[in-house]
């Protein structure tokens, strides 16, 4: 079964109320998400269906149905506002990916509170900053990832609760309260609080090049565009059973990874540990996987396992395979051919646009290295660098742009409105990466038009990297960029210059990798520092990043002189 169509029909005759209507959006005056995701389902007739397949590290397994789905999250709900939190407060959801952290943002939406979901390997600094912006109420985590939360919580004069969902009441500290989603009543009833459509649902955190990282905030209508893409681009049939490979931590993880697949009633499934070729193999085996979602650092980790490796499981129950979070190499998708017998169709999008933007649409031809055309109802062209009008010429390359007014479309940054703004110019919304068109339409990414560093599908902001490197005692200066990798496309590599009395060796280039390792995360970690005597600077002393990543790309420097002129 499958939901294609042709791409050029639906296009031309697209409207967002076609998603509006299948979903009944708004019956009732009901437009939270977290009713789509779980009562709606129920409502239809199929609370009996299984909803989440859950699989740990050790090879545990639990499902729940949709109807656990929409009793437990009432649980969550309720007992968020018996603690006193109110809608429109930030609720941060921090652990590993467990059942609860899939429930909790469902709970979290049903009583009207802002989700805010955070990466579980983040360190105390990267966690800090997030919640200390948000100005977070509450946060719902484990006993594993607790003592990170304790070291910051005196800085956090907003975080009033801290939930920990696997401790027994006397191993709490003071001021932590204990909750067990399963041991709680079932709460049959719960009024899910009727908020607008433009009402704040969720809150990513994304970084950029300058700054610290941004709070990029979605409204509870998303949902219209999350819910069609992933029926139509990731072609979500409710007998599916689907694996997307992300943490909600990454947008992708919300997107695609509760609210799409739950608002079309798909069986979803979730595995609790790392990259592994042969365990996901088994994964999509045991579980007779027949959509996937996933990351092409990933793909590049399984084809260096080859063809041989994919051979000794019986993977025919794929159907549909889909990519996202950096390009897609030809390679890749012609690999996945040999390998699977099907083709990954790229979806390109960001935390900004909250629902895919440009794809390989289903049944549409694929140009291995293109990441397709935009998706209906989206308006996507290139513009060009000075001048902010959209580009005519075939191949040439310029900014991705989009017309604004999708439904998933951000709507602000977390109080930081100068940043928003800036990132609209003539009508059209930049994403920030360059591209250019063919002449039969298809988007050929070219790379960001930013510092950013893209890691194995992550962002990580060179701006966080550098002031936390300076909080290192043997740093005076330090400048954070991409470096290429086989796998991870981008790796961070730091350039540092030392204060007086420090000496450059091996150790010290150790301790600084751990430095950052644990103050923000294994991704934000330097594979490289390379230790210089002062760093490239503009007149007005701003570190000049592309030199030194121009460097490590092997590319022409260019032209330096307005550079030093800023
Ligand atoms: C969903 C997500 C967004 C940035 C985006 C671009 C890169 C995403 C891509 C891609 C090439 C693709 N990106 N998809 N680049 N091809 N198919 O990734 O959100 O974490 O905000 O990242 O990722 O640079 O601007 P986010």
């Amino acid at each position: 079964m499958s939901n294609i169509d042709s791409y050029e029909e639906r296009y031309s005759n697209f409207d967002w109320k076609i998603s509006a209507e299948e979903l009944e959006y708004g019956k009732n005056g009901m437009y939270n998400i977290g009713f789509y995701c779980s009562d709606r389902i129920v409502e239809k007739g199929f609370g009996d269906r299984t909803a989440l397949i859950w699989q740990g590290f050790k090879g545990d397994v639990k499902e729940f149905t949709y109807n656990d789905i929409r009793i437990y999250s009432n649980v969550v709900a309720k007992f968020l506002i018996d603690k006193g939190v109110k809608s429109g407060d930030r609720v941060c959801i921090f652990m590993d990916r467990i059942p609860e952290l899939y429930i909790s943002f469902v709970g979290i939406l049903k009583m009207g509170g802002i989700t805010q979901p955070l990466f579980s390997a983040f360190g105390e600094e990267a966690l800090f900053t997030r919640l200390e912006d948000a100005k977070t109420k509450a946060v719902i985590t484990t006993k594993k990832h607790a003592g990170k939360i304790r070291r910051i919580r005196d800085r956090l004069p907003a975080l009033e609760k801290v939930i920990i969902v696997d401790v027994e009441e006397q191993a709490l500290k003071p001021g932590e309260i204990s909750f067990n989603m399963e041991k709680s009543t079932p709460v049959e009833n719960f009024e899910i609080e009727k908020v607008g459509p433009e009402v704040p649902s969720v809150l990513h955190y994304t970084s950029g090049t300058t700054g610290k990282p941004k709070g990029a905030l979605h409204v509870h209508s998303s949902i219209i565009a999350q819910y069609i893409t992933a029926k139509w681009v990731l072609d979500i049939t409710s007998g599916d059973i689907y694996w997307c490979t992300a943490d909600p931590g990454w947008v992708t993880g919300t997107s695609y990874g509760i609210i799409g697949p739950w608002a079309c009633g798909v069986t979803q499934t979730v595995l609790d540990s790392g990259f592994n070729t042969e365990k996901w193999y088994q994964f999509i085996e045991k579980h007779k996987i027949t959509v996937w979602y996933t990351a092409p650092t990933a793909i590049r980790l399984l084809m260096k396992d080859g063809t041989s490796a994919v051979q000794k499981y019986d993977l025919s129950c794929l159907r549909h395979l889909i990519s996202v979070g950096e390009p897609l190499n030809a390679e890749g998708v012609i690999w996945s051919e040999q390998a699977f017998g099907k083709p990954f169709h790229d979806s390109y999008w960001q935390t900004e646009t909250g629902s895919i933007v440009i794809t390989n649409y289903p049944g549409m031809k694929v140009k291995p290295g293109s990441m397709g055309k935009p998706f209906p109802g989206i308006t996507a062209t290139v513009l060009d660098q000075k001048t902010f009008g959209p580009i005519t010429t075939p191949g040439k390359v310029g900014l991705i742009a989009l017309k604004p007014g999708w439904p998933s479309m951000f709507r602000a940054y977390w109080e930081n409105k100068e940043m928003y703004d800036s990132k609209f110019k003539n009508g059209w919304y930049i994403c920030g990466d360059r591209s250019s068109i063919d002449s039969e339409g298809y988007f050929w990414f070219v790379g960001r038009d930013d510092d950013v560093i893209n890691t194995g599908g992550h962002l990580v902001g060179p701006f966080e990297i550098e002031s936390a490197l300076l909080e290192h005692e043997a740093v005076a200066e330090s400048a954070a960029v991409g470096k290429p990798d086989a796998v991870n496309m981008e790796v961070v590599k730091a350039f540092v210059a030392l204060k007086p009395g420090y000496e450059a060796n091996a150790d010290l280039e150790l301790s600084i990798m751990n430095f950052i390792r644990k103050k923000l995360s294994p991704l934000a970690m330097p594979q490289e520092i390379e230790f210089v005597e002062s760093l490239p600077k503009t007149r007005s002393g701003k570190i000049m990043r592309r030199l030194l990543r121009a460097k490590e790309w092997g590319q022409e420097i260019g032209d330096t002189s307005t550079l030093e002129n800023d």
